[in-house]
């Protein structure tokens, strides 16, 4: 298996926390695609992903999948130990809901936040940017903040009682927001209990130490 990605982009992140957590690194090739010069709208790369966007994994036999979600279905049916979207068919439900909700909610919030009301990647790369979108993203991840830490109050994943593919999305949007400044607010004290819990896990810890390293070198 080949993977197409930046070592420290937060959406890359949750596919390498996911391989982590399943011991699968060693079983993948990853192959840098450079964000930063925009290596991710190249023709090439564009008929890989028509989406432009990383993680995408390509198997032996050339079929290309994106999506983190998607990706981490694929690792969970391939390999089960441990799941991470879930096993009963109502755990496969509420993990599949949550992520669904981290994305809409906080992480890609906070990208379109990035994209639009920050200078992203650059000129080269932001071709087209619409500021009051991005800011209206902005808020709209904190009110997605708050809304995990009132379901953390009262359970200790972010899709019930075993880790999954939901806490891993909720990790993508706290490693996206520290990268552009958004602090966690102090009054959401149990996503910020939840988070200090999920960093204790090497798989999440490790991916958290690479992009505070590359958000410090600029
Ligand atoms: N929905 C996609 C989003 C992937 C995504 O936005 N990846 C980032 C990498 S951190 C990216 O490629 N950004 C470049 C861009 O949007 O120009 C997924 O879940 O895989």
């Amino acid at each position: 298996m080949k993977i197409y990605d930046w070592p420290t982009g937060p959406y890359p992140a949750r596919v390498r926390i996911a391989l982590a957590e399943k011991n699968l690194q060693s079983r993948v090739q990853f192959v840098t695609v450079d964000l930063w010069k925009g290596e991710h709208k190249t023709p090439d790369f564009l008929a890989k992903n028509y989406s432009g966007t990383l993680p995408v994994l390509e198997l032996d036999d050339g079929t290309l999948i994106a999506e983190c979600t998607a990706i981490t279905e694929y690792l969970d049916a391939r390999d089960g130990t441990p799941t991470l979207t879930g096993t009963t068919a109502r755990e496969k439900g509420l993990i599949h809901m949550m992520s669904k909700r981290a994305e809409l909610e906080l992480l890609d919030a906070v990208s379109v936040y990035f994209h639009h009301a920050t200078p992203g990647l650059g000129p080269d790369v932001e071709i087209y940017q619409n500021a009051e979108w991005g800011f209206r993203q902005r808020d709209k991840a904190l009110r997605g903040m708050r809304y995990f830490d009132g379901i953390l109050k009262s359970r200790p994943f972010v899709a019930g009682d075993v880790f999954s593919m939901a806490d891993i999305t909720v990790i993508g949007g706290l490693i996206f927001a520290d990268i552009v400044k958004l602090p966690l607010p102090a009054d959401c004290e149990a996503l910020q209990a939840w988070y200090a819990r999920m960093q204790e896990r090497p798989s999440v810890r490790n991916r958290i130490a690479m992009s505070e390293m590359a958000a410090a070198s600029g």
